[in-house]
């Protein structure tokens, strides 16, 4: 028995079948979408990862990427993976928050003491609950595969931000939940929630001054050709994940299902290998472009947001602790 998905004419189809004896098994094509170039280091493991599949499976399975945005943004990506007319989406954990709440607490500003800190919570205990409870969770349809690193998130625009008083009248693009726009606003900004697809555009014709992200992301995204002055403000280190259609998941083989959760391991730290060379690079290459990175008092940005803290963190009481006991 097999069952076939066509999503447009001119995009692979991608078919999934259930084993019967006797009867060699088609091939199937599964689609893989990232808002980042390729190259870029999430992109990059998922298609490495597709490189050992088809070798693994004798071709039985291989992974199609389509990078850049070409299947839209990340709640497109989302829905899109939901319906199973995406196989595998990488996307945000900020972008997964409004899908399921437990996510959120991963979205809060500084939450994390910093990278090293936001890295031994995925890697241990919290993070593999976490990831079962959002493939568990009914509002998801998703089976998260595993982790993915995305640095430190700081502000950039056309002037420097040092201090809360500095994004006073300032629109500054958020992603689209909730929880980010009120950490804008309580920064000192008007935070203003668009997607991932619009920003280059808002930030040239100056629909918003400013956004915020990682480096690899400012550069990889050509947003620093718009915005020169990138301000160390540090409020969101925000980890990624990458996730499986649940519809289709539940059509694959028990073997089929363990080789794609050990491929998607050994992505899950090559991509850190790739994200910790391309961090660097990132830097470097905005610096040469002429890119001002300005010191800020996180302190005070850390002070300022403390009532999104209380909002948001009471609901995960003893988790929160879990995550600042976390050495
Ligand atoms: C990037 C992230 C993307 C997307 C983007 C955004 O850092 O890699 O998945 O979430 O930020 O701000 O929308």
């Amino acid at each position: 028995m097999s069952y076939c998905r066509f999503v447009g004419a001119a995009l692979a189809a991608a078919c999934f079948a259930l084993p019967s004896a006797g009867v060699a098994q088609p091939k199937q094509v599964w689609k893989a979408s990232d808002v980042h170039p390729l190259g870029y280091p999430t992109v990059e493991a998922i298609v490495r990862m597709g490189k050992k599949l088809e070798a693994q499976t004798g071709g039985r399975y291989s992974i199609q990427m389509f990078p850049s945005m070409q299947l839209g943004g990340e709640k497109e990506m989302i829905e899109q993976a939901q319906v199973g007319a995406l196989q595998i989406a990488r996307i945000s954990v900020g972008a997964m928050g409004p899908v399921v709440d437990d996510l959120n607490v991963f979205n809060m500003p500084f939450i994390f003491r910093d990278e090293q800190h936001m890295r031994k919570v995925i890697d241990g205990p919290i993070g593999q609950e976490l990831l079962e409870r959002t493939s568990n969770a009914p509002t998801s349809r998703l089976i998260v595969l595993g982790w993915m690193d995305a640095g430190t998130r700081n502000v950039y625009s056309n002037k420097p931000v040092t201090k809360p008083a500095d994004l006073k009248g300032m629109k500054i693009r958020m992603m689209g939940n909730p929880l980010f726009v009120e950490t804008m606003n309580a920064m000192g900004g008007n935070g203003v929630a668009m997607g991932f697809n619009e920003l280059y555009s808002a930030l040239q014709t100056g629909v918003v001054d400013g956004a915020e992200n990682n480096p690899p992301t400012l550069l990889a995204q050509n947003h620093y050709q718009v915005s020169k002055v990138y301000s160390l403000t540090g409020h969101l280190i925000i980890p990624e994940i990458f996730v499986f259609s649940k519809k289709n998941w539940e059509m694959l083989p028990k073997a089929d299902q363990a080789l794609v959760r050990k491929l998607s391991r050994e992505a899950q730290l090559e991509q850190r290998k790739l994200w910790d060379a391309y961090v660097g690079e990132a830097e470097s290459k905005l610096k040469a472009a002429g890119i001002q990175f300005v010191r800020a008092d996180k302190e005070a940005f850390y002070k300022a947001t403390q009532p999104v803290r209380d909002k948001y963190g009471a609901k995960y009481g003893a988790l929160l602790k879990r995550i600042q006991d976390t050495k």
